[in-house]
């Protein structure tokens, strides 16, 4: 989203700068902008098909490897049933508009319910809580952080991560102007992350009850007459029951399991309803934790019982020039959930996908429906899925796996077909997901840099190719002649162009309107601004009553998960929670010159000291006899690692972190540089059966592991 400069002689790239004309970023990029030279570069980056056998690869042609592809395919499905082909989606998949409806297309002529997506390792509670309340997964309301007057954040570090389902370019100057009008941020993290740094007050808490800390807010609230939700009050329901439930939940009840004293949760909800425009925004940390639907539920809560929802200031709801909630362009249906479960463990379903820490015992399990083909797609699952490991003995055992990436890497490596796309600079670039996300309604529209070779394909074209393969060797799945011209005519680009002319601020068929076209937007490659959020309730909602739920049922059943958990730390600490004591909480950590598992075969994003290492706080690495630099061993229940110990007080005592997204020394892989830097999976100590046990997300926060100094 944010705006570059890159300046290049014929297919070289001499710079990458900041785009100052660009009304949203306004100059500003991070280091994983400079990346993109890297990787359009990089020798080991895939530009045509490749087939493996045993450990070899071959360069195969396109049509071969399509053919091939759809072929074992259908084979697997004609022998074990349609379910017996999964698909796993990873997350540059939303990045890429093509991708994204080429990556529909497919799942359709698949035919397989069996879909998993990096959806269930990141913001899956969020879409759950959204379609429970407002009606429709995507009606995620955003932190409107250039005009609000209180930032409260738990679990996210946009100052790193440039905002999550907040899409903010130069997170840290908007923080220093929010401060500067007189604002306040207040960061509750087990770290003293980037953004508790520039914070004015960072509060520590235990891993994994961020959902205690939240009822007893708004217990406070409640109690002493504070509770003001304004506006949205006729459009409320459960008001009453939400005070009821909050009230068994006092600051005194949650101090110790979350280890927040009492006075400072009164303290921070008197501050919260004091400010003119407050806000509570919660990402990352705060999902992926066993009770990430229960928390992003309270987080909702807060900001209407507050008032702060759909007011300028609070947290708004975005009108993008393409709004894919109305459009349909091939995604995005207001939601579902447990309409089926899976074969194994029973873990629901969320709008037609399963919770990925299912999919290794998917593979693994025998029986009707087994998983015996798999098709990825712009995800490395070995590395960001829970108990990473166990899914590298899976996919060996597959019958065919076919990957799009343009990486042989711990996941792909594994696939009998690799078929490469496009990389960022050779494609065109409409952001169809994070205009949808952002803090202010922009739009913009990019061609393609440098134009594709011509054996080079896009993500969508993959996808269509392999599709309409499928679809003529099985006349079952072959749509009406009609249908079929209609899908060949409508490609991403066209689709897009449709739903811009078509939105609301579209021009229509009209060609005197005033109103946005592709052909306009693109006409202005810097971007265009379209203002500020604004309030849009009740008239936006996707409820069929126009009203918002404030108790929906599921989680008010999931609270008694919650009060049964945390029944016996009621009053006491508990022995093992204690610094020094044998068993820790595991969390993780994103750096500003990563970007999950995929960038680090960039020297520039590698350069430097290691930085996969464990953080722990000084009296925890003592007790260890830990010293800085020195070689911790950290167990779990799903295995175990060797890591370079680093020592600081930023870490709140019986906590470790950990980054993910490394450990690409594993056979087989061909990242050069990565290798050389390889690092450890902190998906290796993961857990897939530690989940928030209601949306089946994975709880990647808070996994208990054992930190020594013995060598085994
Ligand atoms: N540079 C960089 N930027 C990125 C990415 C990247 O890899 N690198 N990844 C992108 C992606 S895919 C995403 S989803 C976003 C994520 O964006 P964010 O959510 O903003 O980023 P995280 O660094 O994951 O922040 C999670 C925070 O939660 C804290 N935390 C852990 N457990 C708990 C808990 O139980 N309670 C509370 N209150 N806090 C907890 C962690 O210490 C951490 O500071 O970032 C995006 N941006
Ligand atoms: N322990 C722990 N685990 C985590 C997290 C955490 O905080 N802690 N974060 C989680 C989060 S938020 C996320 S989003 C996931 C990410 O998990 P994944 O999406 O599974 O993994 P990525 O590392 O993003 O891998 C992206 C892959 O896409 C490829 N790729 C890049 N661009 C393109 C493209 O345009 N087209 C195609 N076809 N391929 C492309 C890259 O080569 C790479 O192989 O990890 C999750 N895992
Ligand atoms: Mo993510």
């Amino acid at each position: 989203m944010c705006g570059v400069e890159i300046r290049h002689r014929g297919r070289e790239i001499i710079s990458i700068r900041g785009d100052e004309a660009d009304p949203f970023s306004r100059g500003h990029i991070c280091p994983k902008a400079l990346a993109l030279k890297d990787v359009h570069e990089d020798p080991d980056r895939l530009r045509r098909p490749m087939r493996r056998e045993g450990d070899a690869w071959h360069e195969i042609s396109w049509d071969e490897a399509f053919d091939e592809a759809a072929k074992r395919l259908l084979a697997i499905q004609r022998e074990h049933g349609s379910e017996a082909v999964a698909s796993y989606f990873g997350n540059p998949q939303v990045h890429s508009y093509g991708g994204l409806m080429g990556g529909a297309r497919l799942l359709r002529a698949l035919r397989s319910r069996n879909r998993y997506s990096a959806t269930s390792v990141d913001q899956l509670p969020h879409h759950l809580v959204s379609w429970l309340m407002y009606g429709h997964q995507l009606m995620i309301p955003i932190p409107d952080l250039d005009r609000t007057q209180f930032l409260l954040v738990l679990g996210a570090n946009p100052v790193v991560s440039n905002g999550s389902l907040m899409t903010a370019p130069d997170v840290a100057r908007r923080l220093k102007a929010l401060r500067a009008r007189g604002g306040r941020l207040v960061v509750v993290d087990p770290r003293r992350s980037e953004t508790a740094d520039v914070a004015d007050t960072h509060v520590f808490i235990t891993p994994g009850t961020d959902a205690l800390l939240l009822l007893a807010l708004l217990q406070v609230i409640f109690a002493e007459g504070l509770a003001a939700p304004g506006r949205l009050a006729d459009s409320l329901e459960g008001l009453e029951d939400l005070r009821t439930l909050c009230a068994q939940w006092p600051p005194e009840r949650v101090a110790e399991p979350t280890g927040v004293d009492a006075a400072t949760i009164r303290q921070l909800a008197r501050d919260f309803v004091a400010s003119p425009a407050a806000v509570c925004y919660g990402r990352m940390g705060v999902s992926t934790q066993a009770f990430g639907a229960l928390a992003q539920w309270l987080i909702q809560a807060l900001n209407i019982v507050t008032g702060n929802l759909d007011r300028e200031g609070g947290a708004l709801f975005t009108s993008p020039a393409l709004d894919t909630r109305r459009s349909g362009v091939g995604f995005g249906t207001p939601g579902s959930f447990a309409k089926r479960r899976t074969r194994v463990r029973g873990l629901p379903e969320f709008s037609g996908e399963y919770p990925v820490a299912a999919l290794a015992e998917e593979i693994l399990t025998e029986g009707r429906g087994q998983i015996r083909g798999l098709v990825t797609a712009a995800g490395n699952p070995v590395l960001s899925t829970p108990n990473g490991k166990q899914l590298a003995t899976a996919l060996p055992k597959l019958e065919f796996m076919l990957s799009i990436d343009f990486y042989i890497n711990e996941t792909t490596r594994h696939a009998h077909l690799i078929l490469p796309p496009t990389f960022a600079l050779e494609r065109d670039h409409f952001d169809l997901v994070f205009h949808m996300l952002a803090i202010r309604n922009t739009v913009k529209y990019c061609e393609p840099l440098f134009p594709r070779q011509a054996d080079q394909r896009h993500d969508w074209e993959i996808c269509e190719a392999i599709a309409s393969r499928l679809e003529s060797l099985d006349p079952a799945r072959r749509p009406p002649a009609l249908t079929r011209l209609a899908t060949r005519w409508l490609t991403p680009k066209r689709s897009i162009a449709l739903g811009i002319r078509t939105g609301e601020r579209g021009a229509g068929w009209n060609p005197l309107s005033s109103g946005l076209t592709l052909s306009r937007i693109a006409r202005k490659p810097h971007g265009i601004d379209l203002g500020p959020l604004q309030p849009s309730l009740p008239q936006r909602l996707w409820t069929s009553n126009k009203r918002i739920d404030l108790v929906p049922a599921l989680l008010r059943q999931d609270l008694s998960r919650l009060a049964h958990t945390f029944a016996d730390v009621q009053g006491d600490v508990p022995a093992d929670a204690t610094p020094g004591s044998d068993r820790m909480r595991l969390i993780g950590r994103r750096d500003l010159r990563t970007n999950n598992s995929w960038l680090h075969n960039s020297q520039r994003m590698v350069k430097g000291p290691q930085r996969c290492t464990l953080q722990i706080h000084p009296a925890d690495a003592a007790t260890r006899a830990l010293a800085d630099g020195a070689v911790a061993l950290v167990r779990s229940r799903t295995g175990s690692l060797r890591v370079q110990v680093e020592v600081t007080d930023a870490l709140m005592p019986g906590v470790v972190s950990l980054p993910h997204g490394w450990g690409h020394g594993l056979p087989g892989v061909q990242l050069r540089i990565a290798r050389a830097h390889a690092g450890v999976s902190a998906n290796d100590l993961t857990d897939e059966r530690y989940i928030d046990e209601l949306s089946g997300n994975a709880a990647l926060n808070g996994v208990d592991v054992w930190v020594s100094a013995e060598t085994v």
